[in-house]
């Protein structure tokens, strides 16, 4: 992947519209707010194609980006914002269930936190979901900028003890504004390049 082709696919409103087929689906979960439009937007190297908003709470849709033909980018709307009724809450918290219950291409979920503060409930409610689901996933810790070097790094161990997260769970400090962090997130994308191997895949003919 070059990440140069990119292609918003749809913005689900409603279940029958996940996308299916059998492309890998690279989730960004977290509460609204955290930084998740600006995180693909930064790693797809793109002003403000993930709509970004500081109005939290704006993405209510599920988004499918096509990256490079290869994986589904997923923009799952924010959970948890306080002052979205209870009623749009309880709603948006069903269809991010749905989505996880009836996507069958899920690869990796990438879990993002906010780096200056505790875990809130909704997202250790998230990671129990996923430590539970078996699904592979990586936390990100937003906004680093915000914080010092030494403050981030002591951020960083308290999310991980926090969460309970095992060893092999990676926690990567992200800023979309220095753009710390988004290597390691292109490398791990880059995992899902699958297209060496289904050229690979193809069987040969024998003469
Ligand atoms: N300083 C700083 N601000 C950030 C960073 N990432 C996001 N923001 C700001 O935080 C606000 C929310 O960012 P979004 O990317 O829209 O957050 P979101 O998680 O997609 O929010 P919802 O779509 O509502 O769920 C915006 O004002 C961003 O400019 C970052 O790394 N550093
Ligand atoms: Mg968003």
């Amino acid at each position: 992947m070059n990440f140069h082709k990119v292609e918003l696919v749809i913005s689900a409103v409603k279940k029958s519209q996940f996308v299916g087929g059998d492309l890998p689906e690279i989730v960004f979960a977290g509460r609204s707010n955290v930084g998740k439009s600006s995180l693909i937007n930064k790693v797809l190297n793109r002003k403000n194609f993930a709509r970004t908003s500081s109005t939290p709470g704006k993405t209510a849709t599920i988004n499918y980006y096509l990256l490079d033909g290869c994986v589904h980018l997923v923009d799952l709307p924010g959970y948890g914002f306080a002052k979205v009724s209870k009623e749009k809450k309880r709603t948006w918290g069903v269809f991010i269930e749905d989505y996880f219950k009836f996507s069958e291409n899920i690869a990796l979920v990438f879990s993002l936190v906010d780096i200056r503060h505790d875990p809130s409930a909704d997202d250790m409610d998230m990671v129990g979901f996923l430590k539970a689901s078996g699904l592979p996933f990586v936390v990100i810790a937003t906004k680093s900028d915000k914080l010092s070097k030494t403050a981030a790094g002591e951020s960083l161990v308290n999310i991980r003890k926090k969460l309970e997260l095992s060893d092999e769970t990676p926690v990567i400090a992200f800023s979309a504004k220095t753009g710390q962090g988004r290597d390691e997130i292109i490398e791990i994308i880059n995992k899902f390049d699958n297209k060496t191997e289904v050229k690979d895949a193809v069987p040969q003919s024998d003469d």
